[in-house]
């Protein structure tokens, strides 16, 4: 299999966060990838090349063009503004509070397009964002040009950041924008299935309406763990998209036996929606020992994983997201690529 990285990921590290009132090194950090990419040698996974430049003409339909045109600015405003350090959404336009008309001062704009404190610029930060991007439509054009499977090794994450909102890590959606993409190369029906730990609330958002992109999401009970306030199994999809958008949230606790009866049920779902090309967010922070989150599945279960998608015969772009147990991120991510590959 294929992979596609850029070494421009580098350039976003050294950002902190919020954690239960104290600030802490951000948990999604560059180590994570290098991890990765380490692992992929070691297992002989396949080439890996650095992505080329893409316009984000696909990432304007999926985003929107206020968002997209925002993210670039936000490290020289904050140092226009005369402060240093990591920029950080604080104030948000909740309900009740004009969260309609756009502010002018960058700390309200980082409220203004953002859900959580959890997006956060450093210096190097959009240039990594942007080959995230990058990366993503990359391994997506391998993907159209006949590769079975290719391997987006993405980072920073995506899924949460939705149509105008940053969070949770992410910036731009990777796998959203790939899934636009493939619509616009003449894909009939594109499907994301997401495994990633927590909820992908901006790919659900994002396509919430639409009936050529089908949503598939296991994740921890919004109940109960982050992002909170989308994810539960009563979102079906509105007005077109009415059906076309799953959840799978399951609880603390969940191991391989009930995440992989989630899986099934969400690979059935696939199979009949029939696309024409599978877009897989790949985290693995439902593993037993991730620092943030309460799922238990093991190194062993990563391969079962790939196997079961790869099941589905179909074309299949893998879009790194999540996993912050950052020793076993490479055996983990990676196990789900090679136990595709034997499937
Ligand atoms: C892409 C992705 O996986 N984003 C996840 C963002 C999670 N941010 C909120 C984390 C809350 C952590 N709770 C603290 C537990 C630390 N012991
Ligand atoms: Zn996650």
């Amino acid at each position: 299999m294929k992979t596609v990285f850029s070494p421009r990921h580098a350039g976003h590290a050294g950002n902190v966060e919020l954690v239960a009132g104290e600030i802490v090194p951000a948990f999604e950090k560059p180590s994570r990838a290098e991890i990765i990419r380490k692992r992929i040698d070691t297992v002989g996974l396949g080439p890996v090349q650095e992505p080329d430049a893409h316009e984000l003409t696909t990432a304007r339909k999926v985003h929107s063009p206020d968002y997209i045109d925002f993210l670039p600015t936000v490290y020289p405003e904050w140092e226009r503004s005369g402060r240093t350090g990591t920029a950080m959404p604080f104030t948000w336009p909740t309900r009740g509070l004009r969260g309609d008309v756009p502010p002018k001062a960058i700390e309200a704009k980082l409220g203004y397009y953002s859900f959580d404190a959890g997006a956060t610029f450093v210096k190097g930060t959009w240039d990594a964002v942007k080959s995230s991007h990058d990366t993503a439509l990359t391994a997506a054009g391998l993907v159209k040009a006949g590769e079975r499977a290719v391997f987006a090794l993405c980072r920073p994450p995506g899924h949460h950041a939705g149509s105008n909102f940053m969070g949770g890590y992410c910036f731009i959606n990777n796998a959203a924008t790939a899934a636009q993409w493939f619509r616009d190369q003449g894909a009939r029906r594109v499907a994301i299935l997401d495994v990633d730990y927590h909820h992908g609330n901006g790919t659900q958002q994002i396509f919430y309406a639409r009936s050529d992109v089908q949503v598939l999401n296991l994740h921890g009970d919004p109940m109960d763990e982050y992002p909170f306030f989308l994810g539960h199994a009563d979102e079906r999809g509105e007005g077109e998209g009415e059906g076309f958008n799953i959840n799978y949230p399951m609880p603390f606790g969940t191991s391989w036996k009930e995440w992989s009866a989630s899986l099934d049920a969400a690979c059935n779902e696939l199979a009949a929606f029939g696309p024409d090309v599978v877009i897989v967010s790949l985290g693995v922070d439902t593993f037993e020992r991730d620092p943030i989150s309460h799922f238990k599945l093991v190194s062993e279960d990563y391969p079962k994983i790939g196997r079961r998608i790869a099941e589905l015969g179909l074309p299949t772009l893998f879009v790194m997201e999540g996993g912050y147990a950052v020793e076993e991120i490479g055996v983990n991510a990676v196990g789900v690529l090679t136990g595709f590959e034997e499937g």
